[in-house]
């Protein structure tokens, strides 16, 4: 079964890069970078707010019927999410990352990178 991942968003910024799951080649300090999942159901995501340690990959996996983006203006860009698709980043740089949905802008997340 071939797992496809929407990559078409190019990182925007030094601060994240996209990646299908990359493990971590790195060695060094004890850095999480197992994968936090984003589900995006019923025009939400899922959990709304969601926190992960530097280095982690966050995957939004879109399970609801209607394609949806993961937005953040400046750092990153899905681009349109199919239904049963999904979308990594890798936030390799602490803060807070709010993202919407462009097509629904009413849909907002945020990424706590600590
Ligand atoms: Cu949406």
């Amino acid at each position: 079964m071939k797992r496809i991942v929407a990559c078409l968003a190019i990182a925007f910024t030094a601060a994240l890069t996209v990646s299908q799951a990359a493990p971590a080649a790195r060695s060094g300090p004890a850095q999480a970078s197992k994968a936090k999942t984003v589900d995006i159901s019923h025009f939400e995501f899922h959990p709304p707010t969601l926190q992960v340690a530097r280095g982690a990959t966050v995957v939004f996996s879109n399970s609801s019927g209607t394609a949806h983006t993961a937005t953040d203006r400046g750092a990153f860009d899905s681009g349109h999410i199919k239904p049963g698709h999904s979308f990594s980043v890798r936030f390799e740089q602490q803060g807070t990352f709010r993202y919407h949905c462009k097509i629904h802008p009413f849909m907002h997340g945020k990424i706590v990178v600590g």
